[in-house]
């Protein structure tokens, strides 16, 4: 087909009155960005010749996706969660905030509100008969090596099924979530089970979007954190467990060098024993370093609609329908 009319002065204007240009009312930033995103879209429309079959069928996408909550799943599926962190990334070298412990990206299953405990906490309910015991354990430091006591871990992970408690409802409430307040050394230690890797429910919209790139949505087993303290950079990140098949194959591309840790195997009885464990277990150290700031807006983590964080808010309340 040969027809385009993208650059004619009639859809050209025409985008302007649909952007609100021609309106005093409504936000400028929105007005202007819509506007790129709409002219980028009907201009491709126009170079691939988009048909209304195609058009209408991703629209139905769009509201199947909708209907299940599923954008904030989608997304680090597109990469927008990993790019978002390429460009924090530059954004603190160009502000020389360098050192510490990299992020990555914070995914669609935190839930805010878990029991806090001070230096150590058990994380899992007992009742996943299938998880391995992991002793999960490592200290918070600033860039130059002091520890810092008092700092906030908060650690989220799924069970031996891949699920995660809350948007599992097969899970007791905040099972293998918890934030643990480190100790006078800087030390944090939780008891729990090794997570399963995540995959994207078959079937589910972010699934048709992914088998028609010719993706799969499986992520590599991880563990969340938030951590925080005052005067330091409030870091969101995760740890692979070193060994898994999709360590470099991440659907979510939130895997980091400096972040696949390796669970040691551990049965020497003297070691079960001084943990006040039954039996053999996992050990996975995970040391965390923090850049300093003193900007009280980098200390803590960026706002976004979180499952239970804000229960007036009515995209953080949608945020906790996600099915996942
Ligand atoms: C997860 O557990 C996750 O961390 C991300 C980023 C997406 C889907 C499931
Ligand atoms: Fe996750």
């Amino acid at each position: 087909m040969t027809v385009k009319i993208f650059d004619t002065p009639e859809v050209q204007d025409f985008l302007k009155s649909v952007a609100g240009f021609d309106q005093a009312g409504g936000d400028e930033r929105t007005k202007q960005i819509m506007h790129r995103l709409l002219s980028d879209l009907y201009r491709l429309i126009d170079d691939f010749d988009v048909t209304p079959e195609e058009y209408w069928a991703a629209v139905s996408l769009l509201n199947a996706l909708g209907g299940e909550t599923q954008f904030g799943l989608l997304s680090p599926g597109l990469g927008f969660d990993h790019y978002l962190d390429m460009r924090q990334d530059a954004i603190d070298a160009e502000a020389r905030r360098t050192g510490g412990t990299p992020r990555t990206i914070e995914g669609p299953l935190y839930v805010a509100g878990a029991p806090e405990a001070e230096g150590f906490a058990r994380m899992d309910d007992g009742r996943d008969q299938d998880g391995e015991t992991m002793w999960l354990t490592g200290q918070v430091r600033d860039v130059d090596g002091s520890p810092i006591a008092g700092a906030k871990v908060e650690i989220w992970h799924a069970d031996s099924k891949g699920g995660y408690s809350f948007f599992d409802p097969t899970q007791s409430e905040y099972n293998l979530r918890r934030t643990i307040v480190t100790d006078g050394e800087g030390r944090y230690t939780a008891r729990s089970i090794i997570p399963s890797g995540y995959g994207v429910p078959e079937g589910a919209p972010t699934d048709q979007v992914l088998k028609a790139l010719g993706r799969h949505g499986e992520r590599p087993a991880h563990i969340h954190y938030f951590i925080s303290a005052p005067g330091h950079q409030h870091l969101t990140t995760q740890i692979n467990l070193a060994g898994d098949a999709y360590t470099w194959d991440d659907f979510a591309f939130a895997t980091r060098e400096e972040l696949v840790v390796p669970a040691h195997r551990i049965e020497d009885r003297a070691e079960i024993a001084r943990r006040e464990l039954d039996g053999p277990f996992s050990e996975v150290v995970f040391d965390i370093e923090l850049a300093r700031t003193e900007a009280p807006e980098l200390q803590v983590r960026h706002k976004r609609p979180r499952a239970k964080e804000d229960e007036q808010d009515q995209a953080s309340r949608l945020a906790g329908a996600a099915k996942v």
